[in-house]
């Protein structure tokens, strides 16, 4: 199927969760009683900006405990074979795709691992905490740090160059999302009503946008990924 074909490929929390990346919407869904709106978002970080920072702190730090799966792998296979083009849209802010080799990657909701200063716009490497008092390593200004991660409200990341794809895609694959938040949400419904797209989507269980595709794969990404990437490379 890959000779000349163009292929992408939308992931979500589902594709880390084996990894032991908890999940925003499953069972472990709240953080300290937070709903992810109450943290993620300008408001919340405006209200309580050291609670905030709190939250990514923990998480940034449990990058450090986890590695790729059997999913991750399976991708970076895929990229290396496919033999048109290929483009990896992460919502994850994990660095997960990347430590296991995926290079065509765009982390459309940020990356944990870099801060941005919003006083001279720097954006930074960070393995370290963050937090009201930290100092900009570009201009000096204290204060001005944030976590590099796109909240509720905000404007993802490399949107134009995601359109551009997803509008000559042959082959949209949507792996660990539960399609609920947008503008990711929308990609499925607008691949297919412009083009002959096929759709894929993985997922343990059934989603909001699920309709769409004309094959809905029930199952953990470490199992089914792997066997789907085979297929799409032998067909
Ligand atoms: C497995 C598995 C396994 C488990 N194997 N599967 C009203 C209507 C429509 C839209 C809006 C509205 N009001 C506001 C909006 C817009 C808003 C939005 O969509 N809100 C909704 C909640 C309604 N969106 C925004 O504000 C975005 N910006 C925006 O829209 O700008 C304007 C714009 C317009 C047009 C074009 C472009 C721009 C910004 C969204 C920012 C999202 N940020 C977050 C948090 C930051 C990152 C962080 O802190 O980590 O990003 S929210 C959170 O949700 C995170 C995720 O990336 C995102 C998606 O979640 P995901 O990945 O789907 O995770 P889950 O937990 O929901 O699902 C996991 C799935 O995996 C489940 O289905 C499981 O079954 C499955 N699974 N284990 C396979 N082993």
């Amino acid at each position: 199927m890959s000779a000349g074909q163009n292929i992408v490929v939308l992931t979500g929390a589902g594709m880390s969760a084996e990894s032991g990346v908890p999940t925003f919407r499953g069972v472990d869904g709240l953080w300290e009683g937070h709903r992810i709106e109450e943290v993620a978002s300008p408001e919340g970080f405006a209200r309580d900006p050291e609670l905030v920072h709190h939250f990514y702190n923990l998480r940034r730090a449990a990058l450090n405990t986890v590695e790729p799966n059997a999913g991750h792998l399976a991708l970076v296979k895929l990229e290396r074979e496919w033999r048109g083009k290929f483009l990896l849209v992460t919502q994850n802010v994990d660095d997960l795709h990347e430590r296991a080799g995926s290079e065509k990657l765009i982390h459309m909701h940020g990356e944990l691992r870099k801060a941005r200063c919003e006083c001279c716009g720097a954006v930074l490497s960070w393995t370290q905490e963050l937090s009201s008092g930290t100092r900009c390593r570009a201009c000096g200004e204290i204060g001005g740090l944030r976590p590099h991660i796109v909240w509720f409200g905000e404007f993802p990341f490399e949107m134009e160059t995601i359109m551009s794809a997803l509008e000559g895609a042959d082959v949209f694959l949507c792996i660990g999302t539960s399609g609920v938040v947008y503008p990711a949400a929308g990609f499925a419904q607008q691949v297919a009503s412009h083009s002959n797209c096929r759709l894929i989507e993985i997922n343990i269980e059934r989603t909001e946008i699920s309709r769409h595709f004309h094959e809905h794969i029930v199952g953990p990404v470490s199992a089914e990924l792997p066997k789907l990437v085979e297929r799409l490379l032998s067909a």
